[in-house]
């Protein structure tokens, strides 16, 4: 096991800031504090804040402040900078891309970036059809064109969603997430023709299977709706917002060969999964599971808007001319800057360094778990992974530990976040390029703060 990146790799990791954890100022510092008063006073309450300081410079596996402190950063931008911050590939494409032209619309007068972008999609995604792709500029925009795609292929409207799932906070999108609080708490009415079925959950569902707890959605399926009166099921093959909940192992194959009964188009939401973040390009591919769409964003233009529906041929054609676009989807500079993700994630495996950061997390979690009975569950995969905090002896989730063990954490320059449905979840999103020794010497930050 090496300490660091080797050198050809640390090479390319992105800007030359040390990779070191160090607080120089009190946190926040004052800089951040001067910007933190200019924000309350112009920016929304709405939008929410997990730091209290304000970025200056990221790359490899540290943020750094205003006031000169430098994080391990353990949130990736939540899952976006897999290939770290301002990879050297992604610069060189976008300052390239920026001076030649900077946007026409796609559908007004096309550009080859798009085209490139999609070629890749279609060739990294799961399966051997046929595929072809749409691009978009979020994560909730995707998800919403996928729903348009499969009503226009099938001919029908229902789409089924699970509990704990997330896919977004646009209308629809608030409609298949499943949390209230925050995320749609007074933002009703929500669209209709949405369904929520269970969910394989496996810390919480008792001694019951993947292929017990999808029989329970499949019945559901057909006995309250009726299998051929669905368009799509949207899951995600590992839930991020709900808790980085990896189902139990039968339980998406149980689900796709339903939709493949019924002519269901089977949607994966890989907006958070995707990119390497779990050890595969792609997390369904930990169960052989191919989707008829995938939604995928974050991760694919290491840092710039841009997100993707991709998919079988003859289902992503089934839109009439026109049905689909928008002023900004594909926009040229974000489309150079997924060419150059792309082929970072590629040249340096990253795929297997997500492995790597997994064989590093899960043994010292677990054994932190030994020693804590308040963490119930170590579950994830690759640099997905995440620890559930409750009452010890019980799954009664402690929410109040959860925000404690966060802030002691981010009190030492160490940024974890949060998830869950029950808010009990310290979900851990380190950029692959993250060297070894900040990996662990935050994890000796969080085990300090238990
Ligand atoms: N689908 C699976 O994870 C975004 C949300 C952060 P957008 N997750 C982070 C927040 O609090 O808003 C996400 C996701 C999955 C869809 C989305 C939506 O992606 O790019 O945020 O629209």
């Amino acid at each position: 096991m090496t300490d660091t990146l080797d050198p050809a790799t640390l090479a390319a990791t992105g800007p030359d800031i040390p990779q070191v954890r160090r607080l120089v100022t009190t946190i926040p510092g004052p800089r951040s504090q001067a910007l933190t008063d200019r924000r309350t006073a112009s920016v929304s309450a709405g939008v929410g804040g997990t730091l209290p300081v304000f970025a200056e410079r990221a790359g490899g596996g540290v943020i750094v402040d205003v006031d000169g402190n430098s994080w391990i950063d353990l949130g990736s931008g939540i899952a976006v900078t897999n290939i770290g911050n301002s990879h050297p590939f992604v610069v060189a494409n976008v300052t390239e891309q920026v001076a030649k032209f900077t946007h026409t619309c796609f559908m007004v007068t096309p550009y080859e970036g798009y085209v490139a972008v999609s070629e890749h999609l279609n060739d990294l995604t799961p399966g051997d059809h046929d595929k072809k792709s749409a691009l978009f500029n979020s994560g909730a925009e995707a998800v919403e064109n996928a729903v348009k795609i499969a009503r226009a292929h099938t001919g029908r409207a229902a789409v089924v969603v699970f509990e704990h799932g997330y896919h977004g906070r646009t209308n629809l999108t608030m409609a298949l997430t499943a949390k209230n609080m925050p995320y749609k708490q007074s933002f009703g009415p929500f669209a209709p023709e949405v369904y929520r079925m269970p969910m394989s959950y496996p810390f919480r569902d008792g001694p019951h299977d993947g292929a017990e707890v999808a029989s329970w959605a499949i019945s559901k399926m057909d006995k309250e709706l009726g299998g051929t009166n669905i368009a799509a099921i949207i899951i995600e093959p590992i839930q991020g917002e709900g808790g980085f909940i990896v189902p139990a192992p039968g339980y998406l194959p149980a689900l796709r060969e339903y939709a493949t009964q019924h002519g269901i188009v089977f949607v994966a939401d890989e907006i958070q999964t995707g990119f390497a973040r779990t050890g595969q390009w792609f997390a369904c591919e930990h169960e052989a599971v191919v989707p008829d769409l995938i939604t995928t964003a974050k991760g694919i233009a290491g840092g710039l808007p841009l997100a993707a529906v991709t998919g079988r041929a003859q289902i992503m054609d089934s839109v009439h001319v026109g049905g689909l676009g928008g002023t900004y989807g594909g926009n040229p500079i974000a489309c150079a800057a997924a060419l150059g993700a792309i082929e970072a994630m590629k040249s340096e495996d990253l795929c297997a360094r997500a492995r790597h950061i997994e064989s590093i997390m899960i043994p010292r979690l677990r054994s932190l778990a030994q020693s804590h009975p308040e963490i119930g569950d170590v579950r994830g995969r690759g640099a997905m992974i995440a620890i559930e905090l409750v009452q010890p002896g019980t799954t009664t989730p402690d929410s109040e530990l959860t925000q404690r063990i966060a802030k002691a954490c981010h009190a030492q320059g160490v940024l974890v976040l949060t998830a869950g449905t029950y808010g009990n979840v310290l979900r851990f999103l380190p950029p692959l390029s993250i060297p070894d020794h900040l990996l662990n010497e935050g994890l000796d930050v969080l085990e300090g703060a238990f």
